[in-house]
């Protein structure tokens, strides 16, 4: 079953707002494979945002994404990739739909509270950066036979 990157920037931990993204995607039916606090270095934020080392505000979201630690979660259901990025919106706060987390909790481009992988290829890059393989758990969950039907996850 499919799995996925998130991020809790730091803009939601100092907001306290870990508990209420954490329950968001629970709530969904997403199954939590891995979960720490870490602190972002240069390094890691370099290969990351590799895509946009280059752009005139890549110090300001350096800045923004070391300044306090984060909290990095894989999370497993059918289709987790899709599923995921729809619950976080548009990368804009305020171009956010309503109803999604970024909609819902922050106003910035930048300061956007979440991050996720935007690709299963990349989501499989993207928890290797962030995880060893000891922490992350894929364990099998009894709650599946309320979540899905048996044609679509073996129980
Ligand atoms: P995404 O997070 O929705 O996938 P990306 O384009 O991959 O969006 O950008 C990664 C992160 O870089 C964004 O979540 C945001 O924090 C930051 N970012 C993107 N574009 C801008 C911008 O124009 N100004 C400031 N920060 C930006
Ligand atoms: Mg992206």
């Amino acid at each position: 079953m499919e799995q996925t990157l998130v991020l809790i920037k730091p803009s939601a931990v100092v907001r306290g707002l870990i508990g209420q993204i954490i329950t968001r995607f629970q709530n969904k039916g997403l199954i939590i494979t891995g979960l720490k606090m870490m602190q972002l270095d240069e390094k890691i934020c370099r290969e990351h945002y590799a895509h946009l080392v280059d752009r005139p505000f890549f110090p300001f979201l350096l800045n923004s994404m070391t300044r306090t630690p984060i909290i990095a979660m894989v999370l497993k259901g059918l289709d987790a990739v899709h599923v995921v990025r729809e619950m976080t919106g548009a990368t804009k706060g305020r171009a956010a739909n309503p109803g999604t987390l970024r909609g819902d909790y922050c106003m910035s481009g930048q300061e956007n509270i979440v991050h996720a992988s935007d690709t299963p290829e990349n989501a499989l890059i993207e928890i290797d950066r962030f995880f060893s393989q000891g922490e992350v758990f894929d364990y099998t969950c009894d709650m599946f036979k309320y979540l899905y039907s048996p044609d679509e996850v073996e129980f």
